[in-house]
């Protein structure tokens, strides 16, 4: 394992204002997603797609790492540059998941496991002759009054630290994700009261499986009331749970942390951001990963149409740098006008 690689890519990632654009929605996710813009999903129309957020000029000055999905990787851009050489050409790091999925965690209903560890480290070979420098593995946590059981995040937090050690063998970055869903009528308190327990199991299975936390990204959700809440908290009190749980749970030596947005607006995601990096004094870079709050404007504008394919480019870059900005603490609302 070669740390200083792993350091100085995580850190080239999410610092100086950089965040992560997470384009890997499987198949079936990203048919749902063309779906809301009548457009058919086929592998060159999600190549387009990919190829109209990668290539928008100055991408490079908010975006350090692009997450891939499997097909993503091995296709190219127009004039046949493969896109991980395309990325890497403009210093942005390209990524892969390598999970295959949350399936049902058989005994315990209502629960998943997160899969994609058997033949994991051929694949990571693969990968990084490939160009793959980062990978991604997302644990999916339900909430409700009676789940989690301590069982599931267990059982979660081992896959996520076998997949991390396997990462770091072979060079590649482990983003680790232990999403926590917003989906329910559950209280902030209860959302950070679940993330606590996760967060403390996750560092404690790679600390036992001896992963080094100095080349690991953590991709949290925010501390947020879950989306059917009756009383949803105010910006300034998600901004305050999740800073007071990240300080308590995330080791200093963690490089960096990359939020994932998980179904709130893109301008939530961003005033979230941007009031934690107000708040100052935070030992590790806290950034974004967005899927959803950075690609629902881009994707709208488009709708599939090679018409609108600048104006998308446009939409994209639009959120790309607010997010930056948030990054910094620098972001105000009367940007979005
Ligand atoms: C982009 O969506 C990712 C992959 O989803 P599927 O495996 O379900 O197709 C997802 O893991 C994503 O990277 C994170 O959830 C962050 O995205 P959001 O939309 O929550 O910011």
């Amino acid at each position: 394992m070669n740390l200083e690689a792993l350091k100085s890519t995580a850190v080239a990632m999410v610092g100086n204002g950089k965040g992560i654009l997470a384009a890997d929605e499987s198949t079936p996710t990203i048919g749902k997603r063309f779906d809301t813009i009548n457009t058919e999903s086929t592998a060159e129309s999600r190549r387009r797609y990919r190829e109209m957020l990668f290539t928008a000029e100055g991408a490079n000055k908010y975006i350090g790492g692009v997450i891939l999905f499997d097909e993503t990787l091995r296709q190219s851009t127009s004039d046949g540059v493969p896109f991980p050489k395309y990325l890497e050409g403009l210093g942005i790091a390209p990524g892969i998941k390598v999970d295959s999925g949350a399936k049902s965690l058989a005994a315990f209903e209502g629960e998943t496991v997160t899969e994609g560890l058997d033949g994991l480290r051929e694949r990571l070979i693969e990968y990084y002759s490939l160009g793959a420098r980062f990978a991604k593995w997302r644990a999916v946590i339900n909430v409700n009054d009676s789940l989690p059981s301590e069982f599931c995040i267990r059982a979660n937090s081992h896959a996520l630290a076998r997949y991390s050690a396997l990462c770091q063998e072979q060079n590649i970055v482990p983003i680790v994700e232990p999403e926590v869903l917003m989906d329910g009528d559950h209280s902030i308190s209860r959302c950070e009261e679940v993330t606590s327990d996760a967060l403390e199991s996750v560092f404690r299975e790679l600390t036992k499986h001896n992963v080094n936390l100095e080349g690991i990204i953590l991709k949290p959700n925010m501390i947020i009331s879950g989306t059917k809440a009756q009383n949803r908290a105010t910006p300034s009190e998600v901004a305050e749970a999740t800073i007071r749980c990240l300080k308590h749970y995330v080791p200093e030596s963690v490089p960096g942390i990359a939020f994932l947005s998980g179904g709130q607006t893109s301008e939530e995601a961003t005033e979230h951001l941007n009031l934690m990096n107000k708040m100052g004094d935070l030992p590790w870079e806290l950034s974004f990963s967005y899927g959803r709050a950075l690609q629902a404007s881009p994707l709208k504008t488009w709708s599939g149409d090679e018409e609108n394919y600048n104006a998308g480019q446009a939409a994209f870059m639009k959120r790309a740098k607010l997010n930056s900005l948030a990054h910094s603490g620098e972001y105000t609302n009367n940007m979005e006008d």
